[in-house]
């Protein structure tokens, strides 16, 4: 029988699915759902140092072939999302979640970020530099130079398992030039894609979320081929102790074959995970099992990165 299990750095988990930050992750209960399903963890909304109310509704849209969003960063607050998860530890010692972050400034980041040390928090965590919706804020990976200025910072106190959540690139030399930056830090994982940032959906004559005038991110079936491109860019160029989690476009079991044979450890499932709720863990898993065994694959290892060129 063949076994989605993965480890990213130290941790092992059951099954290699999860949900992507910004989905079913907003409190304990979304959370718990998470748990329950067939899902090997969780990572947590991006938490700031404050609780936020996020951008005006409307600012979620489903389209036939994915979703545009605007949501500005709704969260309860870093404290709320560590007390869970050092809940969990004790109640669910074996298992392992990841807390994601982002701060609007340095200062921030390194607040929170120091919050996590002190808190005794175990697991990995990840820290997210490509929110494209919180006007006024550029997504922070676009810009490399601050990008390293703030990972010197933070590897200079933080000695816990951290990765980024990245935003698409779309340019050979910025996969190089990024690449060349994460590669002098002792980073766990990247998080290869964020929604690509800034897409206009219109319905008759009209955007369909409130926020900027309707510009919002991108996600779903629209995106994979871009998220495929940034897991296999940075798998083809990182240290391969940074291990790559691939997010974008994963509706079919064989959408979450393709990010593993592009280098991926982990899946995580946004768009459609909104649309359909946590069966989509068990539906996307059998699916998966379902190529692997028609392939003749016991493990990931087994394929994993082995995309075959022409
Ligand atoms: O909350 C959001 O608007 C949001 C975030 Br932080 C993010 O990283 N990606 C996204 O599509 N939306």
């Amino acid at each position: 029988m063949s076994s989605t299990k993965t480890h990213v750095g130290k941790y092992e988990f059951e099954n290699c699915l999860m949900n992507a930050a910004g989905v079913c992750c907003y409190d304990r209960n979304e959370l718990e759902k998470m748990i329950h399903s067939e899902a090997g963890t969780f990572v947590t909304k991006s938490a700031t140092l404050n609780p936020r109310e996020g951008n005006p509704q409307p600012r979620y849209y489903d389209t036939e072939l994915g979703c545009i969003n605007s949501m500005g960063l709704p969260n309860l607050g870093i404290d709320y999302y560590l007390e869970y998860l050092l809940e969990l530890q004790e109640r669910l010692s074996e298992r392992t979640f990841f807390l994601s972050m982002t701060g609007l400034s340095s200062e921030e980041i390194h607040i929170l970020m120091k919050k996590v040390l002190d808190s005794g928090f175990k697991g990995p965590t990840e820290l997210n530099l490509s929110c494209p919706n919180v006007p006024g804020k550029p997504q922070l990976a676009y810009d490399l130079q601050t990008t390293e200025q703030i990972l010197s910072e933070v590897f200079e106190y933080f000695d816990r398992p951290l990765g980024i959540k990245l935003p698409p690139y779309f340019d050979i030399v910025h996969f190089d030039q990024a690449a060349a930056v994460f590669n002098k830090f002792p980073l766990t994982f990247v998080n290869c894609v964020n929604s690509i940032g800034n897409g206009l959906v219109i319905n008759d004559e009209s955007v369909v979320i409130k926020p900027k005038n309707g510009f919002g991110g991108i996600g779903g079936q629209y995106i994979k081929p871009t998220a495929l491109a940034n897991v296999h860019a940075f798998y083809q160029r990182l240290n391969p102790s940074i291990q790559i989690i691939g997010t974008g476009g994963v509706l079919t079991g064989r959408d979450a074959f393709e990010h593993i044979l592009c280098g991926a450890s982990m899946i995580q499932i946004g768009t459609s995970l909104e649309k359909e709720g946590t069966e989509v863990f068990s539906r996307v898993t059998h699916e998966l099992k379902e190529i692997m065994d028609e392939k003749g694959y016991k493990t990931l290892e087994d394929f994993k990165g082995k995309l075959k060129y022409l």
